[in-house]
């Protein structure tokens, strides 16, 4: 499962080398998480600082510099609902399906998706914007 905080490092005698680049706060890593749990894939995980990604992070993901980066036997893949379906169609042995088959089921999970990335993080930024104004005026008062 997920070794936190272990040195970065590739195992010439592992085939299957995975390592999830996250943020502890951003629930787009947490279902990338929950997804390598749900099948059952060993993985190390690297916490990224966003106020100082490294450069070995930012080589990862160059054209969004945004976590989460699965990083498959050296090769990366950035962005959280397209690591999905690679951890699904990779591992399409292992564990249960990520996407039910019916066709019906897996628009209503791609609509659940959207919804989470449109709205809910959306308003979770406005709910911590507002608590964080409001701790700033507790420790003036
Ligand atoms: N569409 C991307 C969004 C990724 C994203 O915005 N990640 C945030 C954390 S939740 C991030 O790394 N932001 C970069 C920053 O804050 O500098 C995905 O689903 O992976």
């Amino acid at each position: 499962m997920g070794k936190k905080n272990q040195p970065l490092q590739f195992d010439d005698d592992d085939d299957d080398e995975v390592v999830l680049f996250g943020t502890w706060s951003s629930s787009r890593c947490t279902r990338v998480e929950i997804a390598l749990k749900q099948k059952g894939i060993p993985y190390r995980y690297v916490e990224v600082d966003l106020q100082n990604k490294g450069e070995l992070f930012l080589s990862y993901n160059p054209v969004h510099k945004a976590v989460p980066v699965l990083v498959h036997n050296g090769k990366p893949i950035a962005e959280s609902l397209i690591i999905l379906e690679y951890i699904d169609e990779f591992w399409s042995d292992r564990g249960p399906k990520l996407l039910p088959e019916d066709p019906y089921q897996r628009a209503q999970v791609r609509f659940w998706s959207n919804f989470h990335d449109d709205k809910v993080i959306e308003l979770a930024s406005i709910i911590s914007l507002i608590s964080l104004a409001c701790r700033a005026r507790t420790v003036r008062v």
